[in-house]
């Protein structure tokens, strides 16, 4: 089970917009492990290679086993070679977030889509430099990086950045998430459970609302 914290100030109470978060995060969790349950085909709850190229499939993100494969590995955190519920919902973020920055939804990043990625990241701020990545990362050829690709890029940028302690360290790419997550079927009004959270009415709930 996948825990979180949303109070970013660590007063003991939930303001109105950690706990707007935390209604958010729990509707992407909720949303990441229905996507697990239906890709996972052969019900052993996990999702191996072929589940996981039949998604990407789906979704527009890769052609070929090879790159469902990269994917793959890059998630597998207990080499099971599938992915577990906690394994996927990491990879359903980075999916969240590949599709922000892929902003014409094509499924791959072209040079103006990887330009705005690294400019938000302070890696590149000349697009010769962006250019001269995506010749480096982008291995097929087509001038654009597929989702396998900005894995393997992203991954080395975080490790760059910790090895080089640049002061971009911090801008790790989930913290770039700023979209919804995709809507459920039930929506959840956030004011009205706050409200109900909320007993005595001062806009924040404090622990002893929580129980
Ligand atoms: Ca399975
Ligand atoms: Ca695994
Ligand atoms: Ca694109």
């Amino acid at each position: 089970m996948e825990t979180f914290s949303v109070e970013k100030k660590a007063t003991g109470t939930l303001s109105f917009d950690e706990f707007n978060k935390a209604v958010d995060r729990c509707r992407a969790l909720k949303s990441h492990r229905e996507t697990f349950q239906s890709y996972d085909a052969n019900r052993d709850g996990t999702i191996d290679v072929a589940e996981l190229l039949t998604m990407l499939l789906d979704l527009g993100l890769a052609n070929t086993e090879a790159q469902a494969r990269d994917v793959l590995q890059i998630f597998d955190i207990d080499g099971d070679r599938s992915l577990d519920i906690a394994e996927f919902i990491k990879l359903a973020d980075s999916l969240a977030i590949f599709h922000e920055f892929d902003r014409n939804q094509d499924g791959k990043l072209g040079v103006h889509d990887l330009h705005y990625l690294l400019q938000k990241l302070k890696i590149a701020s000349d697009f010769e430099m962006t250019k001269t990545i995506l010749k480096r990362w982008g291995k097929n050829g087509n001038g654009c990086l597929q989702f396998n690709e900005y894995l393997m890029l992203n991954k080395e940028i975080q490790e760059l950045t910790k090895y080089l302690h640049m002061p971009f360290c911090n801008a790790k790419l989930p913290a770039l998430t700023a979209t919804a997550p995709p809507p459920l079927a039930t929506t959840i009004n956030a004011d009205e459970v706050f409200r109900k959270f909320d007993r005595d009415g001062d806009s924040s709930i404090d622990v002893y609302e929580l129980h």
